[in-house]
C-alpha cells in the first residue's frame, strides 16, 4: 500500500492518523502541493486533480481523504476477522466535518506577501508541465483557470467570512458533542476522530487558537487529551512541535526562494518549452497548431497578471 501525501495537507494528515489508529503499514511518498510537485508529470498522470491524498492498493487507487479512510476501516474489519455494524454516527460526523473545505480559510489567513509568491511560482510551474506534457495540457489548463479564480476568490472578504463562519458553526457543534461524549462520536476515539483533529491543528499553525480554540472548553481538553496519542505525534506534532514547525516552513521556502531568483525558473522553463513543443510538433505535426494554442492561451493568462513579471 502507497499514500502520497505531505504534512502540510489537512486532508494528508486526516488519513494518516487514521492509518497510525490502526497500524496499517504503507510505503509514504511525500508531496509537497507548495512546490509544486503535485503537478510533476508522472504523478499529475495517475490524478490529475493534482489533490492530496493518494491512497493505492495494487491495482485500487482512492483520491479522497474520506473515501480512504473509510476504505482503512473496512480493511483493517476484515484483517481482525470481526464485522461490527455500520456506525452511522461516526459515518454522520465524518461527513460534517469533510463538508468544512479548509483551503479558503487557509488561504484568506496567511500573509499576502506569502500567498501571492506561492501562487505565481505554483502558476509558472503549470505552464512549464503543460508544455512537458502536451496531451495533459488540458488538464494542467483546468488547474490554472482554478489558481485564477482561486486568486480573485481569496480577495473577496465575503469568502473569507464564510469559511469563518463555517468554521465556527462546525465547532460550536463539536463542543457541544464534547460536553456528552469524550470523543467526537462516543466515548472511544473513531475514524471521525482522525478527521476532525487536524482541523485544530490547521487553527494552531495559523496562530487562531485564541479565537476558535481557546474560547471552547470542551475543544480544547480534548485537543490536550488527543494531543498525547502516538497517532497524533506521528501525522501532525512531529512537523508542527515548537522549532519544529520552523524547520517544515523553512524547507519549502528554501526551495521557493531558491527557484524563484529572476533569471533561472521562468528562462530556462521557457527555453525549454520552446524546445519541447518543437519536439513535440515534430513528433505530432497534426497537433502542433492545438499545443500551441494552449500554450499561447497560457502565456496570455501569465500575462493578465500585473505581479506576474516583477
Ligand atoms: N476532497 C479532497 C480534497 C483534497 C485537497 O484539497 N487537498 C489539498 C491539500 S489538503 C491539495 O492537494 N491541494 C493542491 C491542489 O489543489 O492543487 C480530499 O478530501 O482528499
Amino acid at each position: 500500500m502507497q499514500l502520497y501525501h505531505h504534512p502540510y495537507s489537512l486532508d494528508s494528515q486526516k488519513v494518516r492518523m487514521a492509518l497510525e489508529e490502526k497500524g496499517i503499514d504503507y510505503t509514504s511518498y511525500h508531496v509537497n502541493p507548495l512546490t509544486g510537485k503535485n503537478m510533476n508529470v508522472d504523478f499529475f498522470r495517475m490524478n490529475p486533480s493534482a489533490k492530496l491524498p493518494v491512497f493505492q492498493n495494487g491495482a485500487h487507487v482512492i483520491y479522497r481523504a474520506i473515501d480512504i479512510i473509510q476504505y482503512i476501516d473496512r480493511l483493517a474489519v476484515h484483517l481482525s476477522g470481526e464485522i461490527p455494524p455500520v456506525n452511522t454516527v461516526v459515518n454522520q460526523w465524518m461527513q460534517k466535518v469533510d463538508a468544512w473545505n479548509p483551503k479558503m480559510f487557509t488561504l484568506t489567513h496567511t500573509p499576502v506577501k506569502y500567498r501571492a509568491f506561492v501562487s505565481k511560482f505554483i502558476r509558472r510551474v503549470l505552464i512549464a508541465r503543460m508544455a512537458e506534457a502536451p496531451d495533459l495540457a488540458s488538464m494542467y489548463h483546468v488547474k490554472l483557470r482554478a489558481a485564477y479564480e482561486t486568486d480573485d476568490k481569496v480577495k473577496d472578504p465575503e469568502i473569507m467570512r464564510q469559511s469563518e463562519e463555517e468554521l465556527s458553526k462546525l465547532l460550536d457543534d463539536v463542543e457541544n458533542q464534547l460536553s456528552k461524549t469524550k470523543y467526537l462520536a462516543g466515548d472511544d476515539f473513531s475514524p471521525a476522530d482522525s478527521m476532525f483533529i487536524p482541523i485544530l491543528a490547521r487553527i494552531t499553525l495559523l496562530d487562531l487558537d485564541e479565537e476558535y480554540i481557546n474560547c471552547r472548553p470542551k475543544i480544547l481538553e480534548y485537543y490536550n487529551l488527543v494531543k498525547h496519542r502516538p497517532s497524533y505525534k506521528v501525522a501532525i506534532g512531529k512537523y508542527f512541535n515548537g522549532w519544529k514547525k520552523y524547520r517544515t516552513l523553512f524547507k519549502t521556502s528554501f526551495f521557493l526562494c531558491e527557484n524563484a531568483i529572476p533569471g533561472t525558473v521562468l528562462h530556462k522553463e521557457r527555453a525549454w518549452q520552446q524546445a519541447t513543443m518543437t519536439h513535440h510538433g515534430t513528433e505530432a505535426p497534426d497537433l502542433t497548431c492545438m499545443y500551441y494554442v494552449k500554450l499561447r492561451e497560457a502565456y496570455d493568462m501569465e500575462g493578465k497578471d500585473p505581479n506576474i513579471m516583477k
